[in-house]
């Protein structure tokens, strides 16, 4: 948990920007930009995949000291190495995940309005995610959800809070001046030209 306290730049290893192959150098590039929290998110790929995907990526984490977070699978949270998963609103709830996950795991929950978010704290969410606050092609299904209850949120809720969603280095300044604290960027990540130095502009920002 230590770790997440610090933690305000949150990214995604998402398999529809980024093939299994090349996570390992991503994950990397990720690190050294200075992000500061991971989540593996590889809908549609078979459980077994998903496995041998986050036991290969988790020591590159561990090395550096960078939480790795696994979506949707927090029962391979413990074998893969990982530090905890993610679960939405629509999977299993916060203690089922946890119960799965184990004692140390952390387990982090999407939230898409005030409501679910103090729920989710309620129900013991280490973290929850916030969002979408942009339409985002990354989740084209989901309504944005805008910018106007980030700051009753933060009020709100005393676990750390991720906005997400369409959220870019363009548009950053104006999510943090609606109250955001710590942010997951997803596709202004993977697809920047230069991942590492688009990174640490974004961190320049945050801190
Ligand atoms: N979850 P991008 S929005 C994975 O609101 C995800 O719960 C969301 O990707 C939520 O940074 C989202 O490319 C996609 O917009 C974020």
């Amino acid at each position: 948990m230590a770790d997440l306290i610090f933690a305000h730049l949150y990214g995604i290893l998402d398999l529809g920007y980024v093939t299994p192959e090349d996570m390992p150098d991503v994950a990397r590039q990720m690190i050294d930009g200075g992000v500061e929290i991971v989540q593996l998110r590889a809908k549609g790929l078979p459980a077994g995949e998903f496995a041998d995907l986050a036991r290969k990526l988790a020591p590159i984490f561990t090395t550096a000291g960078v939480p790795f977070v696994l979506n949707d699978h927090p029962e391979l949270v413990a074998s893969a190495g990982a530090t905890g998963a993610h679960v939405g609103q629509d999977d299993m709830t916060v203690a089922v995940a946890r119960e799965l996950a184990g004692t140390k795991g952390i387990i982090g929950k999407s939230t898409h309005s005030l409501e679910q978010a103090t729920a989710a704290q309620d129900a013991g969410a280490d973290y929850i995610g916030y969002g979408p606050l942009f339409p985002t092609p990354t989740k084209p299904e989901y309504t944005a959800v805008g910018l106007s209850e980030i700051r009753r949120i933060h009020e709100a809720v005393k676990i750390p809070i991720y906005c997400i969603g369409g959220i870019k280095l363009e548009n950053l300044r104006q999510v943090l001046d609606a109250g955001a604290k710590r942010v997951v960027i997803v596709s202004g990540l993977l697809q920047a030209p230069d991942l590492v130095t688009y990174a640490r502009e974004v961190r320049k920002l945050l801190s």
